[in-house]
C-alpha cells in the first residue's frame, strides 16, 4: 500500500469486502480422514515437519502439552497412539508453533493503519511477535523497546493514576493457572478487583445458574459419566467445531446405549454423526450416527421448549406418582419444589410449542424417552449462555435434572462445556471481578496484605468505563479484546480513550492496531514453548471443563530468546509498579514455578500438596460438592427456580441473529476462511437465512445486504453482507463472530450474569 493511499485511522473492523464464496451441500457427518489431514498439512506448512511432529506427538498425553484450543478433558484411562488431538486442536498447534516472526523489520514496514487493511486471517498469519514493541504517542509504527523500559512506562503509567480503580486488567482464557494467580495477585495489592476477562461473555451464564441451584459454579460430571449415562442432551453447542474431542465421548456413550438428544436451531454435522478420526473404520469414512432426536429450536427458543417437555413429564408423574420424577431425591435433597410446580402449571402447552418452533411430535418423542430414564446428562454451550434469559435458560435445565434426580450420582449431571482451554481454571485462581470474601480472605491471610473490597469491571463495564474516562490504562492477558467485544465501534473508542493499553499476546491481532495514545505489545511464551529457569524445563498447569487439574509442558524451542513467560512479565511488572511496597516475594516466583504452586496450596482450597499432586501424570481432581451430591447453597440442598418467559418479540420484517463460530476459527483467530462442515468455503461476510424468509423479503441467494440494529435507539450497522439460504427456523439468521459484533448492542446484557446477548440480536437487513 502506498503512503498516500493509506486512511488517516486504523480501522477497527476488518475490510468489508468479499473473498470469493464457493458453496456446497451441508455435511452429515464430521471428521474423518480429510479432517486429520488437512490438519497436519498445517501444522507442517506453518511449523515445518520437525517443529510440527514434535508438538503434535506432545499434544495431549501425560506429561505432554495441554491443548491450546479447547477445555474438553483428557482420557484419564487410555490414550490414543494416533494422538490424542482432533483438527482444530492441530491447527491451534500450527498457529502457535509457526517458525514465522514478526521482527522489527517487520512493524518498521507496516504501519498499524496498514495492517488494519488486512483481514484477520492474514493479520494472523504473520507469525509470532518477537520482541517487546511500543507505539509512541501519535506513532504510526511499532518500534523496538528494552523489556526494562516497557516495564517501567507501564509502572508509571499505573502509578500515575489517581486511583487503582482507573486500570483495567482483561485476562484470556489461556493463561495458566501459575501465570493467572500472579496476575491476580499484583493486581490485588496493586488495589483494584478490575478483572474483567473472557468468562463474562462466555460462561458466566452457566456459573451464575449452577452457584444459585447447586451450589458450585462448574459442571459436576466427569468424562466416565459419559460412558454410562443413559441419556445426554445437547444443548446450543457445535462440538463438531468447537469440542471435536467430545465427539469420541459421544461414540463411546452411544455405543454403550445412551440416547442423544440434540436442540439446536441449525443440523449441525458433528452433532448428526461421526466418523471417528482415531479408528481405522472411522478412518475409512464409515461413521456412527450419534443423534437420536434433533430438535431444530428457533433461536432462544430453549426455555419455551425445556418448559414444554417439562409440562408433559408433570402430566406423567400426576397420572403416575413416582414414576417419572425421582420423589425421594427431591424430598431430601431439595427445596422449593412446590412453588416451581406451581409455576409450571400456568404454562399453556400450545403457546410453549409457537416459541419454541418444535412440533408437538418431536416435544412428545422427547418427554417419552425422558421419562423412563433415570441417567441424564446436560451438555451446553455458548447456545445458551448468550442470550439475556441465559442464566433462567439454564436454571430450567438444572430443573429437570433435578426432577429425575439427575445429578450426584453416577452416569448424570451439569456439562456447561467451556471454552479456552484454562477458561475454568484461571477463575478458580482468582481472576474474578467479583471474588467471593473467603476468597479475599484467603489472600490476606497468606500474604498479609488487605485486597480491596469493591467488585471490580466486568466485561462490558470496562468498555463503559473507558469509553466515559473513567479509566485511563488498559492492560490484557492475552485475547482480543477489540474484536471479542460487542459493538465494535463503541469498544474501539472506548480503548483509544485510554492513555496507555498493553496487550501480552503471542500474535498479532486486531487489539494491537487499535489502542490508546501509547501502547505495548508483550511477546510471551505459548503452551508449546518450551521454557527453561536454571537450566531446568518447567512446566505449567490447567484446569480442564471437568475440574481436573494437570501440568503442561512445551515442546518446542522458542521462535525469538526475547520472549518472556506470562508469570515472569506478571513478576517483572509487579516489581517495577510496586518496587518496595510489596509485601510478595516476587523475586522467588523468578527462580521455580513451584513456588508459585506453594503459594497457590496456600491460597486456595483444593490444592493442599499442589506440587506433589500436579506431578501425578493425569492430574488429580478438586473436589465438587454436586458430584458428591452435597449442595453448597444458603439451605444446603439444591434449589428448584423458577423463571417466566419473556419471548423476544420481533416486528415482521426482523430476525433474531446468532453469531456463531466457523470450523475455521477459534474465537477471532481465523485458520482459514472455510466452514467446511456447513459447506461455505473461502468467505465469512455471510448471512444464513431460511429460503422461505429469503423469497418474503424480496432477496435472493447471493444478494449483497447491510445488516442494522437499531437497540438503545442507536443506529449499527454492519456492512457487505451475502445472502446463503440456509436450513433454519424462520425469522432467525446466523452470522460469523466477529465480523458481525459490531451489531451487538455493548448494553444489551443477559439478566444476572451481564454476557452480552451475542446469540439474539434483532436486525433488519436491507439491500445494499
Ligand atoms: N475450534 C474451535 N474450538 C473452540 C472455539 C473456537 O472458536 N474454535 N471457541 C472456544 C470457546 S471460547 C468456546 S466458549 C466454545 C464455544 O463453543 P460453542 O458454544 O459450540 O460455539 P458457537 O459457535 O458459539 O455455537 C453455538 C451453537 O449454539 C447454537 N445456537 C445459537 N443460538 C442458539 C439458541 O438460541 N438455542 C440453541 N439451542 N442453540 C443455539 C448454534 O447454532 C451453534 O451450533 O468453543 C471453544 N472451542
Ligand atoms: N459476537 C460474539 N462475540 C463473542 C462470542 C460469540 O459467540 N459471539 N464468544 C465470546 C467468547 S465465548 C469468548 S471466550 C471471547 C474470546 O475472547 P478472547 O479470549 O479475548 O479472544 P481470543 O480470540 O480467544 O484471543 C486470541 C488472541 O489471544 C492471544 N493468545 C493466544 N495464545 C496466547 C497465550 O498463550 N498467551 C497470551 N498471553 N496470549 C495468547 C493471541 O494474541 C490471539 O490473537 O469472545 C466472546 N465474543
Ligand atoms: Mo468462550
Amino acid at each position: 500500500m502506498k503512503n498516500n493511499e493509506t486512511p488517516p485511522v486504523p480501522q477497527a473492523e476488518p475490510p468489508k469486502k468479499f473473498t470469493g464464496i464457493r458453496l456446497s451441500k451441508p455435511e452429515e457427518k464430521a471428521a474423518g480422514l480429510p479432517a486429520v489431514f488437512i490438519a497436519m498439512q498445517q501444522v507442517y506448512k506453518e511449523a515445518g515437519i520437525k517443529r510440527g511432529l514434535t508438538a503434535l506427538s506432545r499434544l495431549n498425553q501425560k506429561g505432554g502439552t495441554d491443548c491450546p484450543s479447547c477445555a474438553w478433558p483428557d482420557p484419564d484411562d487410555e490414550r490414543s497412539r494416533l494422538g490424542e488431538f482432533c483438527e482444530n486442536g492441530a491447527k491451534a498447534i500450527a498457529e502457535e508453533a509457526t517458525a514465522k516472526r514478526l521482527t522489527p523489520d517487520f512493524f518498521r514496514e507496516n504501519s498499524i493503519c496498514d495492517l488494519s487493511l488486512l483481514n484477520d486471517f492474514e493479520i494472523g498469519r504473520k507469525g509470532r511477535i518477537a520482541q517487546p514493541m511500543y507505539l509512541p504517542k501519535g506513532g504510526t509504527h511499532y518500534q523496538e523497546i528494552s523489556w526494562q523500559n516497557a516495564f517501567e512506562k507501564i509502572a508509571e503509567s499505573l502509578n500515575q493514576l489517581n486511583s487503582p480503580d482507573e486500570a483495567i486488567f482483561y485476562t484470556s482464557g489461556r493463561t495458566s493457572n501459575e501465570a493467572a494467580f500472579l496476575y491476580q495477585l499484583f493486581i490485588r495489592e496493586f488495589g483494584t478487583n478490575n478483572m474483567p476477562d473472557c468468562s463474562n461473555m462466555c460462561h458466566e451464564s452457566s456459573g451464575v445458574a449452577l452457584i444459585e441451584t447447586v451450589g458450585i459454579g462448574k459442571g459436576s460430571v466427569k468424562l466416565e459419566d459419559f460412558y454410562e449415562t443413559e441419556v445426554i442432551l445437547i444443548i446450543g453447542q457445535n462440538p463438531g467445531t468447537n469440542h471435536p474431542r467430545m465427539l469420541s465421548a459421544l461414540q463411546k456413550a452411544k455405543k454403550n446405549g445412551a440416547t442423544i438428544i440434540s436442540i439446536n436451531p441449525l443440523k449441525e454435522a458433528g452433532l448428526v454423526a461421526f466418523a471417528n478420526p482415531q479408528q481405522v473404520v472411522g478412518l475409512l469414512g464409515s461413521a456412527t450416527s450419534l443423534t437420536d432426536v434433533y430438535l431444530q429450536v428457533k433461536i432462544n427458543g430453549d426455555m419455551a421448549l425445556l418448559k414444554a417437555i417439562l409440562l408433559l413429564l408433570l402430566d406423567k408423574e400426576e397420572k403416575n406418582p413416582g414414576s417419572v420424577f425421582d420423589l425421594d431425591f427431591i424430598r431430601e435433597k431439595t427445596v422449593e419444589y412446590e412453588s416451581f410446580i406451581q409455576n409450571l402449571r400456568k404454562e399453556n402447552y400450545e403457546d410453549l410449542l409457537i416459541l419454541s418452533g418444535i412440533r408437538d411430535e418431536e416435544v412428545r418423542k422427547v418427554a417419552e424417552i425422558l421419562a423412563t430414564r433415570k441417567k441424564i446428562i446436560s451438555c451446553w454451550a455458548m447456545g445458551l449462555t448468550q442470550h439475556k434469559n441465559a442464566v433462567a435458560t439454564i436454571q430450567e435445565i438444572i430443573n429437570l435434572l433435578l426432577l429425575k434426580g439427575s445429578i450426584g450420582k453416577p452416569g448424570a449431571g451439569t456439562c456447561p462445556v467451556r471454552g479456552h482451554s484454562n477458561v475454568q481454571g484461571d477463575r478458580t485462581m482468582g481472576i474474578n471481578e467479583r471474588p467471593s470474601q473467603a476468597f479475599l480472605d484467603n489472600i490476606e491471610r497468606a500474604f498479609g496484605f488487605s485486597p480491596p473490597q469493591a467488585h471490580g469491571y466486568n466485561t462490558v463495564e470496562a468498555i463503559e468505563a473507558m469509553y466515559h474516562q473513567k479509566a485511563h490504562v488498559f492492560i490484557a492477558m492475552g485475547g482480543n479484546f477489540l474484536s471479542a467485544t460487542p459493538d465494535t465501534q463503541y469498544t474501539a473508542k472506548a480503548l483509544q480513550n485510554c492513555r496507555l493499553t498493553v496487550q501480552i499476546s503471542t500474535k498479532l491481532n486486531r487489539s494491537h492496531l487499535i489502542v490508546g495514545q501509547e501502547a505495548l505489545i508483550l511477546p510471551c511464551l505459548g503452551r508449546t514453548d518450551k521454557e527453561f529457569i536454571g537450566g531446568e524445563l518447567q512446566f505449567v498447569s490447567v484446569e480442564n471443563s471437568m475440574g481436573v487439574v494437570h501440568s503442561s509442558r512445551g515442546s518446542l524451542t522458542p521462535v525469538s530468546d526475547k520472549l518472556m513467560s506470562e508469570a515472569h512479565i506478571v513478576c517483572n511488572l509487579a516489581k517495577a509498579t510496586l518496587g518496595k511496597q510489596s509485601v510478595v516475594n516476587w523475586d522467588q516466583y523468578l527462580q521455580h514455578y513451584d513456588f508459585i504452586r506453594e503459594s497457590i496450596a496456600q491460597t486456595i482450597p483444593g490444592f493442599k500438596d499442589y506440587n506433589e499432586k500436579i506431578r501425578i501424570r493425569e492430574g488429580f481432581y478438586l473436589p465438587n460438592c454436586a458430584r458428591e451430591n452435597e449442595y453448597n447453597t444458603i439451605s444446603g440442598k439444591a434449589r428448584f427456580t423458577v423463571s417466566d418467559i419473556e419471548p423476544i418479540r420481533l416486528q415482521p420484517h426482523e430476525f433474531l441473529m446468532m453469531t456463531i463460530r466457523s470450523h475455521d476459527q477459534f474465537n477471532t483467530t481465523l485458520y482459514g476462511l472455510d466452514d467446511r462442515y456447513r459447506g461455505i468455503k473461502n468467505e465469512r461476510r455471510v448471512v444464513l437465512m431460511n429460503p422461505e424468509d429469503i423469497a418474503a423479503a424480496g432477496l435472493k441467494s447471493g444478494e449483497v445486504v447491510n445488516l442494522y440494529n437499531y437497540y438503545g435507539g442507536k443506529e449499527r450497522v454492519a456492512q457487505h453482507f451475502m445472502i446463503i439460504p440456509y436450513d433454519i427456523p424462520a425469522q432467525c439468521i446466523a452470522t460469523y463472530f466477529p465480523e458481525a459484533n459490531v451489531l451487538v448492542p455493548v448494553d444489551s446484557i443477559a439478566d444476572k450474569s451481564h454476557t452480552p446477548t451475542s446469540k439474539s440480536v434483532v436486525v433488519e437487513i436491507k439491500k445494499d
